[in-house]
C-alpha cells in the first residue's frame, strides 16, 4: 500500500503559518515567497533538461557586468521578472539581468509593500558543466509611498533593512532556504508532487567548519591579511582542528550552502585586477549576509559589516568575507592587523 507522509509541511503552509506571527502581516510576504517558488520550480524544470534542450550556450548578449549572457540566464530572468509582475505582492525588481530597475508601475503592484532584487541564475558559467547553480533574492519594504510606482531610493538600501532573503540551489536536489527574523528554514522540492517541503527546520551555521572557500588561483592578487589567513588555513594542525579542507565550486550558491550547512568560510576578496572584488552587493551580498548572520555566522568586506553598507549604485561591486562566526573571528584578525 502506497505510504503517505502527512508530516509534510510545505512552503506555503510554513510562511503562512510563520508570518502569521508578523504583527503587520498582510499575508503580501507570504504570497510573494509564493510567487517567488513558482518562479523557481520553472527555472528547475529547465535547468533539468538543459542538456536536451538549446538553452546552453551563449545568447551573444554581454550584460550590464560586461559577461556574456547564457540562455538559460535569460531564461531564469523571464521566469522571475513575469511571476513577480503578475502576482499581487511586488512593486518592482532588480535584476543582475537589466541595467536599471523595473517598476512594474500598474495598479496593483503600485499597492504593494515589496520591491524584490535577485539574481536569477548564479554561477551561470557553471551551466554547461552540469554543476549546480543558484537564484538569490532579498526583499525589501518599499520607501516609497503605495500607490505611486516603486523607485531607485527603494532598491538602494542596506543589507540590514531587509525583511527577508533566500536562495534556490539547483543541485542534487532543488532547495529552497530563506530566511526572515524569524529564522533560516530550508525546502526541498519533491517533484513527486511539486512542492518545496520543510526539509531543514531552524538551520544553524556550525560556529566552526573545516571547508574554506577561495579561488586560490588569485593568491598573489589578495592583500597580505587575506594571504596569511589562508597560509593559516592550510597550516592548522589536527590540534588546532586544520588543516581546513579547500571546497570552491565557483557557484557561490553552492559554495555558501555548504559551508551554512556544515560549517566553513567563503570569500571573494578584492584583487589586483578587481579592487572591489567579483560578487554584487545588493542581489548577491546582502542576501547571503542576511541569511548566514540569521544563522549565526557573519559576513564583512574585510572591514565592515556587509549589511551595514550603504548602496550607492544598483550593480556594485564588494569583497566578501561570509561563513562560521569563529572562522570569521580568526579572518577577521589577519585582515585588520594588515
Ligand atoms: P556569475 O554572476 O557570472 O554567475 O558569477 C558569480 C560567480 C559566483 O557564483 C562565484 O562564487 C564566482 O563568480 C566565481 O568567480 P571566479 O571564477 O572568479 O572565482
Amino acid at each position: 500500500m502506497l505510504k503517505v507522509n502527512r508530516n509534510i509541511v510545505t512552503l506555503d503552509e510554513f510562511t503562512i503559518n510563520q508570518l502569521r506571527t508578523f504583527s503587520a502581516a498582510t499575508g503580501e510576504l507570504s504570497a510573494l515567497l509564493r510567487d517567488i517558488g513558482l518562479a523557481a520550480k520553472r527555472v528547475h524544470v529547465e535547468v533539468n533538461k538543459a542538456g536536451l534542450v538549446d538553452i546552453l550556450g551563449d545568447t551573444g548578449e554581454i550584460n550590464v557586468q560586461g559577461e556574456a549572457v547564457k540562455k538559460l540566464d535569460v531564461y531564469a530572468n523571464n521566469q522571475f521578472v513575469g511571476v513577480l509582475k503578475h502576482g499581487v505582492s511586488c512593486a518592482g525588481v532588480a535584476s543582475e539581468e537589466l541595467d536599471d530597475i523595473l517598476p512594474f508601475n500598474e495598479v496593483v503592484s503600485n499597492k504593494s509593500k515589496y520591491v524584490v532584487l535577485f539574481d536569477p541564475l548564479d554561477g551561470s558559467g557553471n551551466i554547461d558543466v552540469n554543476v549546480s547553480i543558484g537564484t538569490i533574492f532579498s526583499i525589501y519594504n518599499r520607501k516609497t509611498a503605495l500607490g505611486t510606482p516603486a523607485d531607485l531610493q527603494d532598491f538602494l538600501q542596506p543589507g540590514s533593512q531587509q525583511i527577508a532573503a533566500g536562495y534556490i540551489i539547483y543541485g542534487s536536489s532543488t532547495m529552497f532556504v530563506y530566511a526572515t527574523k524569524l529564522g533560516v528554514n530550508g525546502f526541498t522540492l519533491d517533484t513527486s508532487i511539486g512542492e518545496f517541503c520543510l526539509s531543514h527546520p531552524n538551520i544553524q551555521c556550525p560556529a566552526q567548519g573545516q571547508f574554506y572557500s577561495v579561488n586560490n588561483g588569485n593568491f598573489y592578487e589578495y592583500n597580505k591579511g587575506v594571504q596569511e589567513y589562508i597560509d593559516r588555513c592550510q597550516r592548522k594542525d589536527k590540534s588546532n582542528g586544520g588543516p581546513y579542507s579547500q571546497r570552491y565550486i565557483g557557484s557561490m550558491v553552492a559554495d555558501v550552502h555548504r559551508n551554512l550547512m556544515k560549517g566553513g568560510i567563503f570569500m571573494y576578496p578584492a584583487t589586483i585586477k578587481k579592487p572591489n572584488g567579483k560578487l554584487r552587493l545588493l542581489y548577491e551580498c546582502n542576501p547571503f549576509a542576511y541569511i548566514v548572520e540569521k544563522s549565526g555566522g557573519m559576513a564583512t568586506n574585510g572591514q565592515n559589516r556587509i549589511l551595514d553598507i550603504i548602496p550607492t549604485e544598483l550593480h556594485q561591486r564588494t569583497p566578501l568575507f561570509i561563513g562560521s562566526k569563529n572562522m570569521m573571528t580568526e579572518l577577521n584578525e589577519c585582515v585588520m592587523s594588515k
